[in-house]
């Protein structure tokens, strides 16, 4: 069975197929309009190709992604177009100039046509992010050695309408189609399976270190189905979510800047959870020495808790955290007297890790641990519960509890929500939402809600009056944006190339 994860990006030569028809699509025209305009103005000709992928909304799984467990996330309808074009040998000096429809905001930057350029992590440009997809291809082209001929100068206009900063996955929307975009004017297309890998690793190359779940989902999403993301090969398993329940996405307001503070919020949870897994394996018999060199996640441990099982009748991780991790925070001596080894020396070959040990000075490895065994057993649930022959109305409720349940553990096991972000969650949850939680990485963005769908609208009304309208009237945001920061989302497509 040749599954679509197996076949190329799809290549279409009219808007739709993606955008299908009615309002999207006439938005879409539009942007595609003023996106190939635009790129007259800067260049002085039309784009040879556009690539565009979607941002996500993460449904339940959070901070998993990167410890190898599976999440559950579906593509939104926001999408990042990239506009490109190949200059020919006759256009002058090599470059790749990127610039952006909203040119006030994001101007344009230039970089050297050189795929082995350091991105300059110190400065963080906007344009950073196409980088990573440019370097990312050139790796990926030479591991497999496919010849990319000559470095050629590249001419690039980005359009992206998925909110910045907001747990929605602007950026991997960014160095998706950033990746695809690169891809499809050198001539290949590879398969969508390979593509959600290599732009995982691609983001890296801006100093986090995540997992792929929100490549995985941009580039393979399929219109209709959310999507179970396997790890370690990246799988994709079409979710059909019950027809009486609307996901509705709000925005906290609070904007989460994750390449700024990755050493305090999210490789510090990285860096903890590898600690969390090599104490782990320790304890289940491990010696220190393997368990640096072998033990890289939580999910390495899992299959080491079967020892734990003869002695304590279950193999259950939560249980061994329990018994084996200490709910006081750790300090790094804590930890050296039981590994043998100086932090430092554990993760010399990453320079984020170090920069997040030399800002951290506890570690609280049961509180992490707990949190991701436990989500990983609940996206299971969820699963689970949907493809159940209960009635909708039981459906609907278990996946609410579910969500509930996910945002409590990302609260105050993971630490990773805000004052901000519990207000929203409440206020959700008090105006009928079956579940709500924060949705991505957190410390600010994005909350979605579980609603059902005969009161998605008075819901949002109400959210917009009791959440909204104090930060409207503080001049946080204008009335006009309003559905930008709160709307109703149906699982979109994933990535497309178009070639008119
Ligand atoms: P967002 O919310 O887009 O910053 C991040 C990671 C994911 C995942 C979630 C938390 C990136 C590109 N994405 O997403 O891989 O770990 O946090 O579940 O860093
Ligand atoms: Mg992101």
């Amino acid at each position: 069975m040749a599954k679509h994860e197996e076949l190329p990006v799809p290549i279409f030569n009219s808007l739709e197929p993606v955008y299908g028809t009615g309002s999207q699509l006439e938005e879409a025209e539009l942007r595609f309009n003023k996106l190939k305009s635009k790129f007259v103005e800067f260049f002085g000709h039309s784009p040879d190709i556009y690539a565009r992928s979607p941002g996500r909304v993460n449904l339940i799984g959070e901070h998993i992604d990167y410890e190898g467990y599976s999440v559950l996330p579906m593509a939104i309808r926001q999408d990042t177009i990239v506009a490109i074009r190949k200059c020919e040998a006759g256009d002058g000096q090599k470059l790749l100039k990127i610039a952006n429809v909203n040119s006030d905001k994001y101007t344009l930057c230039t970089y050297p046509a050189d795929p082995d350029q350091e991105i300059d992590l110190k400065n963080h440009r906007w344009g950073h992010y196409f980088i990573c997809g440019y370097k990312g291809f050139y790796e990926y082209a030479k591991s497999k050695g496919i010849d990319t001929g000559k470095t050629v100068g590249l001419e690039v206009v980005v359009d992206g309408i998925v909110p910045t900063g907001s747990g929605l996955s602007s950026s991997a929307a960014f160095v998706c189609s950033s990746t695809i975009a690169i891809m499809a004017a050198l001539g290949t297309n590879f398969p969508k399976k390979e593509l959600a890998q290599l732009t995982c690793e691609c983001e890296r190359h801006i100093g986090t270190q995540s997992g792929g779940m929100d490549q995985a989902i941009s580039v393979m999403a399929q219109s209709g189905f959310a999507a179970l993301i396997d790890f370690n090969p990246i799988r994709g398993t079409e979710v059909q979510l019950p027809a009486g329940g609307t996901f509705v996405i709000a925005h906290s307001l609070a904007e989460s800047q994750k390449a700024v503070t990755a050493a305090t919020n999210y490789n510090n949870r990285v860096v903890e959870c590898r600690l969390a897994s090599i104490l782990l394996a320790i304890k289940l018999g491990t010696n220190p020495k393997e368990a640096i060199t072998k033990i890289k996640t939580l999910s390495d441990v899992e299959g080491l808790c079967v020892s734990f099982a003869g002695t304590h009748g279950s193999s259950d991780p939560v249980l061994a955290v329990k018994e084996f991790l200490k709910e006081e925070p750790y300090t790094a001596d804590d930890i050296e007297k039981i590994t043998n080894e100086k932090l430092e020396a554990i993760f010399d070959n990453s320079p984020s890790s170090l920069d997040v040990l030399k800002a951290a000075t506890h570690f609280k490895l049961h509180q992490r641990a707990s949190h991701v065994y436990s989500e990983a057993k609940r996206v299971y649930a969820f699963k689970d519960t949907v493809a159940s022959k209960s009635s909708e109305e039981d459906i609907l409720k278990k996946l609410g509890n579910l969500m509930n349940e996910s945002h409590y553990s990302c609260s105050v096991l993971y630490e990773c929500s805000c004052p901000e972000l519990e207000e929203l969650v409440k206020t959700c949850r008090n105006n009928g939402a079956l579940g709500a939680r924060l949705t991505g990485a957190g410390w600010g963005g994005c909350a979605v809600a579980l609603v059902k769908e005969n009161v998605v609208p008075q819901f949002i009304l109400n959210l917009k009056e009791q959440y909204f309208q104090s930060r409207i009237d503080k001049g946080v945001i204008k009335k006009n944006d309003l559905g930008m920061y709160i709307f109703a989302s149906k699982p979109s497509s994933g990535a497309a190339i178009i070639k008119f």
